[in-house]
């Protein structure tokens, strides 16, 4: 298994549509593997491929506190089940240090390829819900702070250029 550096905002990657994976083989297995290595070490709850500058639609998931609820959704496609809308302080491992209130559907229902490459059905609410569909938001290329206002996203990519300038 192996570490995958995470691309941070505003790197133009991050913007990138992904493909839809032809078949989950053994390359596509690695990635899943090495996507959760990396999630678990930062540690986050979700990532998709985009963030490891790989634009294939792979998502692995884990809301527990143990690492015992492993989830990973290949080629999702969400349908909104309730489209009441809940607020959420979400974060992102691309844009780490800052949480702000997003708005979203709070069920969707989700059909994906698990690792094995079977097809499954189920319906997301909660957090989870709300992962699943920031997630699949990387997957287009966008982020969390695409909801914000311009004047909040500036200056949150004001403090990662500086960061990230310090660090180089
Ligand atoms: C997406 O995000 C998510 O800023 C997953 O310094 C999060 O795992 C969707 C993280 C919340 C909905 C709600 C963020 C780690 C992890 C940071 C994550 C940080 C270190 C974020
Ligand atoms: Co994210």
């Amino acid at each position: 298994m192996a570490l995958l550096t995470i691309l941070e905002f505003p790197d133009p990657r991050l913007r990138t549509r992904a493909k839809p994976v032809a078949t989950v083989d053994s390359r596509i297995q690695r990635l899943v593997d090495d996507m959760f290595e990396t999630m678990y070490a930062a540690p986050g709850i979700g990532l998709a491929a985009s963030q490891v500058d790989v634009h294939e639609r792979v998502i692995v998931m884990d809301l527990s506190e143990d690492h015992t609820d492993p989830r990973v959704f290949i080629n999702p496609e969400i349908t909104i089940v309730d489209n009441t809308l809940g607020n959420y302080d979400e974060g992102c491992l691309s844009v780490p240090g800052f949480y702000e209130t997003v708005q979203r559907p709070q069920v969707v229902k989700v059909s994906a390829l698990d690792r094995e490459g079977e097809p499954f059905t189920e319906t997301l609410d909660g957090l989870m819900g709300i992962c699943l569909q920031h997630e699949i938001d990387h997957l287009e290329g966008k982020l969390f702070v695409d909801y914000l206002t311009p004047l909040k996203r500036q200056r949150i990519r004001g403090k990662l250029v500086k960061e990230q300038k310090r660090r180089a």
